[in-house]
Protein backbone atom coordinates (compact mmCIF):
# COMPACT_ATOMS: atom_id res chain seq x y z
CA UNK A 1 0.00 0.00 0.00
CA UNK A 2 1.54 3.44 -1.03
CA UNK A 3 0.19 6.27 1.43
CA UNK A 4 -0.72 9.85 0.35
CA UNK A 5 2.85 11.33 -0.03
CA UNK A 6 4.27 8.56 -1.68
CA UNK A 7 0.98 8.67 -4.75
CA UNK A 8 2.03 12.68 -4.52
CA UNK A 9 5.30 11.82 -5.54
CA UNK A 10 4.70 9.32 -7.92
CA UNK A 11 2.08 12.04 -9.46
CA UNK A 12 4.18 14.91 -9.34
CA UNK A 13 7.16 12.82 -11.16
CA UNK A 14 4.66 11.74 -13.75
CA UNK A 15 3.65 15.19 -14.24
CA UNK A 16 7.62 16.47 -14.31
CA UNK A 17 8.27 13.74 -17.14
CA UNK A 18 4.74 14.92 -18.96
CA UNK A 19 6.33 17.86 -18.80
CA UNK A 20 9.63 16.86 -19.67
CA UNK A 21 8.40 14.52 -22.76
CA UNK A 22 6.04 18.06 -24.01
CA UNK A 23 9.40 19.88 -24.21
CA UNK A 24 11.12 17.60 -25.42
CA UNK A 25 8.82 17.25 -28.88
CA UNK A 26 8.02 20.88 -28.73
CA UNK A 27 12.18 21.29 -29.05
CA UNK A 28 11.98 18.69 -31.02
CA UNK A 29 9.38 19.96 -33.59
CA UNK A 30 10.85 23.58 -33.37
CA UNK A 31 14.40 21.95 -34.24
CA UNK A 32 12.93 20.39 -37.01
CA UNK A 33 11.23 23.45 -38.16
CA UNK A 34 14.79 25.01 -38.05
CA UNK A 35 16.24 22.00 -39.84
CA UNK A 36 13.90 22.20 -42.58
CA UNK A 37 14.33 26.16 -42.83
CA UNK A 38 17.98 25.37 -43.43
CA UNK A 39 17.68 22.53 -46.17
CA UNK A 40 18.54 23.93 -49.33
CA UNK A 41 15.75 25.35 -51.75
CA UNK A 42 14.73 22.91 -54.54
CA UNK A 43 15.12 25.56 -56.81
CA UNK A 44 15.44 26.08 -60.79
CA UNK A 45 12.74 24.58 -62.97
CA UNK A 46 11.31 22.87 -59.96
CA UNK A 47 10.52 25.62 -57.67
CA UNK A 48 11.69 27.08 -54.64
CA UNK A 49 10.85 24.34 -51.73
CA UNK A 50 12.90 22.80 -49.49
CA UNK A 51 14.40 19.27 -50.57
CA UNK A 52 12.79 17.49 -48.10
CA UNK A 53 9.07 18.56 -49.27
CA UNK A 54 9.88 18.10 -52.76
CA UNK A 55 11.11 14.59 -51.59
CA UNK A 56 8.11 14.03 -49.95
CA UNK A 57 5.52 14.92 -53.07
CA UNK A 58 7.71 12.98 -55.13
CA UNK A 59 6.71 10.10 -53.07
CA UNK A 60 3.56 10.80 -53.27
CA UNK A 61 3.76 10.63 -57.15
CA UNK A 62 5.32 7.26 -56.59
CA UNK A 63 2.57 6.28 -54.71
CA UNK A 64 -0.21 7.46 -56.49
CA UNK A 65 0.75 7.21 -60.10
CA UNK A 66 -0.13 4.05 -60.86
CA UNK A 67 -3.91 5.30 -60.10
CA UNK A 68 -3.85 7.39 -63.29
CA UNK A 69 -2.10 5.38 -65.63
CA UNK A 70 -2.91 6.61 -69.62
CA UNK A 71 -4.82 3.72 -70.54
CA UNK A 72 -7.07 4.84 -67.87
CA UNK A 73 -9.61 7.20 -69.31
CA UNK A 74 -11.06 10.29 -67.13
CA UNK A 75 -15.11 9.86 -67.30
CA UNK A 76 -17.00 12.04 -69.80
CA UNK A 77 -20.70 13.20 -69.90
CA UNK A 78 -23.07 14.19 -72.23
CA UNK A 79 -22.55 17.91 -73.77
CA UNK A 80 -26.03 18.98 -72.44
CA UNK A 81 -24.18 19.16 -68.96
CA UNK A 82 -21.96 21.28 -70.00
CA UNK A 83 -21.86 24.85 -68.58
CA UNK A 84 -23.14 27.05 -70.79
CA UNK A 85 -20.95 30.01 -69.93
CA UNK A 86 -17.65 28.25 -68.22
CA UNK A 87 -15.99 30.39 -65.17
CA UNK A 88 -12.52 31.98 -66.60
CA UNK A 89 -9.14 31.12 -64.05
CA UNK A 90 -5.94 32.85 -64.29
CA UNK A 91 -4.95 35.34 -67.35
CA UNK A 92 -1.23 34.87 -66.38
CA UNK A 93 0.71 35.51 -70.16
CA UNK A 94 -2.87 36.27 -71.33
CA UNK A 95 -2.15 40.53 -72.28
CA UNK A 96 -4.76 41.27 -74.74
CA UNK A 97 -2.34 43.98 -75.65
CA UNK A 98 0.56 42.49 -77.07
CA UNK A 99 -0.83 39.81 -78.82
CA UNK A 100 -1.58 39.55 -82.40
CA UNK A 101 -4.53 36.78 -83.82
CA UNK A 102 -3.47 37.65 -86.96
CA UNK A 103 0.22 36.14 -86.83
CA UNK A 104 -0.17 33.64 -84.21
CA UNK A 105 0.98 30.09 -85.27
CA UNK A 106 1.95 27.04 -83.34
CA UNK A 107 5.97 26.77 -82.91
CA UNK A 108 7.46 23.55 -82.23
CA UNK A 109 10.91 23.35 -81.16
CA UNK A 110 12.25 20.06 -82.37
CA UNK A 111 14.99 17.88 -80.44
CA UNK A 112 17.45 18.60 -83.51
CA UNK A 113 17.29 22.14 -82.82
CA UNK A 114 15.11 23.19 -85.82
CA UNK A 115 11.92 25.08 -85.16
CA UNK A 116 8.69 24.38 -87.13
CA UNK A 117 5.18 26.28 -87.07
CA UNK A 118 1.90 25.50 -87.19
CA UNK A 119 -1.16 27.23 -88.03
CA UNK A 120 -4.61 26.86 -86.84
CA UNK A 121 -5.37 25.53 -90.21
CA UNK A 122 -2.92 22.55 -89.59
CA UNK A 123 -4.51 21.74 -86.50
CA UNK A 124 -8.29 21.44 -87.96
CA UNK A 125 -6.41 19.12 -90.50
CA UNK A 126 -6.43 16.26 -88.10
CA UNK A 127 -9.70 14.96 -86.52
CA UNK A 128 -11.93 16.92 -84.03
CA UNK A 129 -11.80 14.84 -80.77
CA UNK A 130 -14.62 16.43 -78.17
CA UNK A 131 -13.96 15.78 -74.66
CA UNK A 132 -16.77 16.57 -72.14
CA UNK A 133 -15.14 16.06 -68.70
CA UNK A 134 -15.36 17.77 -65.39
CA UNK A 135 -12.70 20.39 -65.10
CA UNK A 136 -11.02 20.87 -62.14
CA UNK A 137 -9.27 23.63 -60.45
CA UNK A 138 -6.80 23.28 -57.36
CA UNK A 139 -8.47 26.15 -55.84
CA UNK A 140 -11.56 23.77 -55.13
CA UNK A 141 -14.03 24.32 -58.08
CA UNK A 142 -14.78 22.21 -60.43
CA UNK A 143 -17.64 22.22 -63.68
CA UNK A 144 -18.22 20.04 -66.17
CA UNK A 145 -16.43 21.45 -69.73
CA UNK A 146 -16.72 20.37 -73.19
CA UNK A 147 -13.90 21.26 -75.27
CA UNK A 148 -13.20 20.21 -78.94
CA UNK A 149 -9.48 20.40 -81.05
CA UNK A 150 -7.06 17.62 -81.93
CA UNK A 151 -5.45 14.51 -79.76
CA UNK A 152 -1.99 16.12 -78.80
CA UNK A 153 -0.48 12.23 -79.84
CA UNK A 154 -2.11 12.94 -83.23
CA UNK A 155 -0.67 16.03 -83.68
CA UNK A 156 2.85 14.23 -83.08
CA UNK A 157 2.53 11.57 -84.94
CA UNK A 158 1.02 13.46 -87.61
CA UNK A 159 3.52 16.17 -88.20
CA UNK A 160 6.52 13.52 -87.97
CA UNK A 161 7.32 14.54 -84.55
CA UNK A 162 8.38 10.57 -83.56
CA UNK A 163 11.07 11.71 -81.74
CA UNK A 164 10.11 14.42 -79.47
CA UNK A 165 7.35 12.18 -78.23
CA UNK A 166 9.86 9.75 -76.91
CA UNK A 167 11.20 12.25 -74.62
CA UNK A 168 9.74 12.10 -71.14
CA UNK A 169 8.58 15.81 -70.79
CA UNK A 170 6.66 18.42 -73.36
CA UNK A 171 6.47 22.05 -72.37
CA UNK A 172 4.38 24.58 -73.48
CA UNK A 173 4.20 28.42 -73.00
CA UNK A 174 2.03 31.32 -73.78
CA UNK A 175 3.60 33.76 -76.77
CA UNK A 176 4.84 36.05 -74.01
CA UNK A 177 6.18 33.49 -72.25
CA UNK A 178 4.55 35.11 -69.08
CA UNK A 179 2.89 30.94 -68.25
CA UNK A 180 4.52 27.72 -69.21
CA UNK A 181 3.68 24.32 -67.69
CA UNK A 182 5.94 20.72 -67.93
CA UNK A 183 4.41 17.87 -68.56
CA UNK A 184 5.18 13.96 -68.30
CA UNK A 185 5.28 12.56 -72.13
CA UNK A 186 2.88 9.86 -71.02
CA UNK A 187 0.12 12.11 -69.56
CA UNK A 188 0.71 14.46 -72.15
CA UNK A 189 0.10 11.49 -75.14
CA UNK A 190 -2.91 10.28 -73.40
CA UNK A 191 -6.02 9.80 -75.61
CA UNK A 192 -7.96 12.78 -74.22
CA UNK A 193 -5.54 15.17 -74.23
CA UNK A 194 -6.47 18.01 -76.70
CA UNK A 195 -4.55 20.84 -78.47
CA UNK A 196 -7.90 22.51 -78.26
CA UNK A 197 -9.62 24.95 -79.99
CA UNK A 198 -13.54 25.06 -79.61
CA UNK A 199 -15.63 25.54 -76.15
CA UNK A 200 -19.08 24.25 -76.13
CA UNK A 201 -18.64 23.72 -80.06
CA UNK A 202 -17.35 27.69 -80.87
CA UNK A 203 -14.09 28.90 -81.39
CA UNK A 204 -12.12 29.31 -77.40
CA UNK A 205 -12.88 32.47 -76.75
CA UNK A 206 -9.83 34.99 -75.87
CA UNK A 207 -9.71 34.56 -71.62
CA UNK A 208 -10.43 30.86 -72.17
CA UNK A 209 -7.00 30.82 -74.08
CA UNK A 210 -8.01 32.01 -77.95
CA UNK A 211 -6.63 30.71 -80.48
CA UNK A 212 -5.19 27.14 -78.65
CA UNK A 213 -5.19 25.90 -75.86
CA UNK A 214 -4.24 22.49 -73.69
CA UNK A 215 -6.64 20.53 -72.28
CA UNK A 216 -5.58 17.86 -70.41
CA UNK A 217 -8.13 16.12 -68.53
CA UNK A 218 -5.99 13.83 -66.30
CA UNK A 219 -4.29 16.96 -64.45
CA UNK A 220 -5.59 19.34 -62.44
CA UNK A 221 -6.58 23.00 -64.18
CA UNK A 222 -3.27 24.50 -63.80
CA UNK A 223 -1.72 22.33 -66.80
CA UNK A 224 -4.46 23.11 -68.81
CA UNK A 225 -2.43 26.28 -70.65
CA UNK A 226 -4.48 28.97 -72.13
CA UNK A 227 -3.21 29.87 -75.85
CA UNK A 228 -0.01 27.94 -76.74
CA UNK A 229 2.62 29.59 -78.30
CA UNK A 230 5.61 27.40 -77.98
CA UNK A 231 6.33 23.71 -77.65
CA UNK A 232 9.26 21.93 -76.54
CA UNK A 233 10.10 18.93 -74.80
CA UNK A 234 13.56 17.80 -72.62
CA UNK A 235 14.32 14.29 -70.99
CA UNK A 236 14.41 16.21 -67.73
CA UNK A 237 11.43 18.17 -65.77
CA UNK A 238 10.95 21.32 -67.67
CA UNK A 239 9.95 24.85 -66.03
CA UNK A 240 6.01 24.69 -64.50
CA UNK A 241 4.92 28.27 -63.04
CA UNK A 242 2.83 26.57 -60.60
CA UNK A 243 5.68 24.17 -59.59
CA UNK A 244 8.16 26.99 -58.98
CA UNK A 245 5.30 28.61 -56.55
CA UNK A 246 5.45 25.08 -54.58
CA UNK A 247 2.40 23.44 -56.03
CA UNK A 248 3.35 19.64 -57.81
CA UNK A 249 4.78 18.81 -60.85
CA UNK A 250 3.04 15.68 -61.47
CA UNK A 251 -0.53 17.22 -60.01
CA UNK A 252 -2.65 14.47 -61.42
CA UNK A 253 -5.91 13.34 -60.73
N1 LIG B 1 -2.08 31.13 -69.92
C1 LIG B 1 -2.69 30.69 -68.80
N2 LIG B 1 -3.23 29.47 -68.79
C2 LIG B 1 -3.85 29.03 -67.66
C3 LIG B 1 -3.88 29.80 -66.48
C4 LIG B 1 -3.28 31.07 -66.52
O1 LIG B 1 -3.24 31.85 -65.54
N3 LIG B 1 -2.69 31.49 -67.70
N4 LIG B 1 -4.50 29.31 -65.34
C5 LIG B 1 -4.73 27.86 -65.26
C6 LIG B 1 -5.69 27.50 -64.23
S1 LIG B 1 -5.17 27.58 -62.62
C7 LIG B 1 -6.95 27.02 -64.53
S2 LIG B 1 -7.98 26.43 -63.33
C8 LIG B 1 -7.43 27.00 -65.92
C9 LIG B 1 -8.77 27.70 -66.05
O2 LIG B 1 -9.22 27.63 -67.37
P1 LIG B 1 -10.48 28.47 -67.82
O3 LIG B 1 -10.21 29.92 -67.56
O4 LIG B 1 -10.70 28.17 -69.25
O5 LIG B 1 -11.63 28.00 -66.95
O6 LIG B 1 -6.52 27.60 -66.82
C10 LIG B 1 -5.17 27.27 -66.58
N5 LIG B 1 -4.39 27.78 -67.69
MO1 LIG C 1 -6.68 26.40 -61.44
Amino acid sequence: MTNNDDVQKISRRKTLKAFASFFALLGGGAAGLQWLASQPLDGGIRGGIPQPLRQALDQNEKIFRPLYSPEHLVQEYPKSAAAAEPRVNGDVGLDEATFDAATWQLNVLKKNGNQVSFSLADLKKLPKVEVVHNFKCIEGWSQISWWGGARLADFLAHYGLHEEAQMNHLGLMTPDEGYYVGIDMPSALHPQTLLCYELNGQPLPPAHGYPLRLIIPVKYGVKSLKRIGTMYFDNERLPDYWTERGYDYYIGL
